[in-house]
C-alpha cells in the first residue's frame, strides 16, 4: 500500500492528499486544543464523533442548497472533501452572548442578542485569531467584497437553519465558527463552505437544562466531552457502526 502524502496537520484534523486531482481526505484527529493550543488533551474517540456530527451537517446543508467541500465519508474517521484555497477569515455567529463576546462587551452569558451578529476573526495561531472588521479583509486582500457578502449570506442562511434543526432535537445554536475556501472548477471560481461544523465549533446548550454540550466542556475542564457529544451525535439521530464499517445486527444507537 502506497503510503499517502500529507497535505497539512493541523491542531484537530490532517489532510492528505485524495484519490483525485482536487480532492483531498480531512482525518479527525482525537486531539483537543483550547486557546490556541496552550491547552491540550487527547479524548479518545472525539474525533469519530466530530467526522460523523459534521458529514450528518454538511449534507443536510447540502441539501438545502449550501455550496460545501464535502464529498463523501470514506470511514469513520476520514472524508473526501474538495480541495479548497482557505479564506483566512474565521467567520463567527452568535444569537446568544458567550465566550469572547460576553467577556468583550460585558454581557451576562446566556443573554439573548437583539439579533444574530456575524463576526470576523483573522486566521492566525501566532496573533490568537484577532477579530478584524471588512475593513480589515478587504484592505489586506483576505477576500473581495463580494467574497465577504457571499460568506455574510451563506451564513445567515447556515444559521437560520441550524437553530431550526438544532432546536428541534432541544439544543440551543448558541454560536459558531465556520470557514470558507475558493473552489476552481475550470475558469469558474465560487466560494463554499468547507471545514468542519461539530460540538467542536458550535456552542450548543440543551434547551431543557442549558447544559453545555460542545468543546466549552474542555475548555473551562466540566468534564464529560465524551457523552455531550455523543448526547448530540444521538439526538441528530447518527446510526454509529463499527470502526471496520461492518454494520452491526440491526441499528446500533451511540451510547
Ligand atoms: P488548525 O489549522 O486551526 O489547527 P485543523 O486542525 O482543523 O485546524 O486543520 C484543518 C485545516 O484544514 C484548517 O486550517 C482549515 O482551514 C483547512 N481546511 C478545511 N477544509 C479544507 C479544504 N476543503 N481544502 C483545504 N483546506 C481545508
Ligand atoms: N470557535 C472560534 N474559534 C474556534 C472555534 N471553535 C467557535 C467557538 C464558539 C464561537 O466560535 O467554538 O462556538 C465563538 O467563540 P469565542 O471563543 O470567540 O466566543
Ligand atoms: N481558540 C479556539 C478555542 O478556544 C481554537 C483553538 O484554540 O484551538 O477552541
Amino acid at each position: 500500500m502506497t503510503r499517502r502524502r500529507k497535505i497539512y496537520e493541523g491542531k484537530a484534523k490532517i489532510l492528505y492528499e485524495g484519490p483525485e486531482p482536487g480532492t483531498l481526505v480531512q482525518h479527525f484527529k482525537d486531539d483537543a486544543t483550547a486557546f490556541n493550543n496552550k491547552k491540550h488533551d487527547l479524548i479518545e474517540g472525539k474525533g469519530v464523533l466530530n467526522n460523523r456530527i459534521s458529514e450528518y451537517v454538511f449534507t443536510r446543508l447540502g441539501e438545502i442548497g449550501i455550496p460545501t467541500h464535502f464529498l463523501k465519508r470514506v470511514n469513520m474517521r476520514e472524508q473526501l472533501v474538495k480541495e479548497v484555497e482557505i479564506i483566512p477569515i474565521e467567520v463567527m455567529i452568535r444569537n446568544v452572548a458567550a465566550g469572547s463576546l460576553a467577556k468583550r462587551l460585558g454581557i451576562e452569558e446566556g443573554t439573548p442578542l437583539p439579533r444574530s451578529i456575524i463576526e470576523f476573526a483573522y486566521k492566525s495561531d501566532e496573533l490568537d485569531d484577532p477579530l478584524v472588521t471588512e475593513e480589515h479583509i478587504t484592505a489586506f486582500a483576505w477576500a473581495t467584497p463580494q467574497e465577504i457578502d457571499d460568506m455574510m449570506a451563506m451564513s445567515l442562511r447556515i444559521n437560520d437553519f441550524l437553530s431550526g434543526l438544532f432546536l428541534g432535537i432541544g439544543i440551543k445554536l448558541i454560536d459558531f465558527k465556520i470557514e470558507f475556501g475558493r473552489h476552481f472548477e475550470g475558469e469558474m471560481m465560487r466560494v463554499i463552505l468547507a471545514d468542519e461544523i461539530s460540538p467542536d465549533s458550535c456552542r450548543l446548550w440543551d434547551t431543557a437544562t442549558n447544559e453545555k454540550l460542545d468543546k466549552d466542556r474542555f475548555r473551562r475542564d466540566l468534564g464529560g466531552l465524551m457523552d455531550a457529544y455523543q448526547e448530540v451525535a444521538r439526538r441528530l439521530g447518527i446510526l454509529m457502526e463499527n470502526e471496520d464499517q461492518t454494520p452491526r445486527t440491526g441499528p446500533v444507537l451511540v451510547k
